[in-house]
């Protein structure tokens, strides 16, 4: 079979993804791989209709079955900010530690479980057949009260996961992955890409 495409630019995620989807039975490339170079427009207002439109996109460009990721953080305390749009989030040339100092002093004063916040991942497959599937994980935690940690990507320093005790920024990338919100989504993603493609 052709290979599968996952429609992101993220270089972070790309590495999350290799790693977790490493022995499935199908050549998993990145779009910059696959030779596609397209600025998708993420007009959803939610990770499902985000990870839609982009993997429909990429499908049609390429004609092969694409995936694609949208997820972000949601911090309670904040109406679920920056959620969709954490990419985009005070600008998307902004350094993170910027954003991650902005997000801990918009907690100032705010404690203990008030400060609940989680990652959400959606995974979309789009299939040349018209088919979409999707799958959701999530990992929850607390916002830090300061950057901790130096794996991953993005937030990763700022949540902290308590049955860990650390962030996700201090996690070893194959603990991450195997208890991210990532890694779950792919994970079921992975099971029903298998039932779908008839793979045993
Ligand atoms: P693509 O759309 O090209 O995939 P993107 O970075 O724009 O790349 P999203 O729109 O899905 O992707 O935004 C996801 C953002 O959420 C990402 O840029 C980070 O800021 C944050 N995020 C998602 N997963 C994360 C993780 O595992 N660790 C840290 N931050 C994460």
């Amino acid at each position: 079979m052709d290979k599968i495409i996952f429609a992101t630019s993220n270089q972070g995620k790309m590495d999350e993804i290799k790693m977790i989807m490493e022995g499935f039975p199908c050549e998993i490339v990145s779009m910059k791989e696959a030779g596609i170079y397209a600025v998708i427009e993420e007009t959803g207002t939610t990770f499902e209709e985000n990870a839609i439109i982009k993997a429909k996109e990429v499908m049609k460009l390429s004609g092969c079955i694409t995936l694609a990721d949208d997820s972000g953080l949601e911090i309670d305390y904040i109406n679920k900010e920056p959620g969709v749009y954490s990419a985009r989030y005070l600008g998307e040339d902004t350094p993170y530690s910027v954003k991650n100092k902005t997000l801990i002093d918009r907690l100032n004063g705010v404690e203990g479980e008030d400060r609940s916040a989680r990652f959400v991942c959606v995974i979309a497959a789009a299939f040349p057949d018209g088919e979409i599937i999707t799958a959701r994980g999530t990992i929850e935690g607390v916002i830090g009260y300061e950057e901790k940690g130096t794996h991953g990507f993005g937030y990763d320093p700022i949540l902290y996961v308590p049955e860990y005790g650390m962030t996700t920024g201090e996690m070893l990338p194959e603990e991450k992955n195997k208890i991210s919100h990532r890694g779950i989504a792919l994970q079921l993603m992975r099971e029903k890409l298998m039932e779908k493609l008839n793979i045993i």
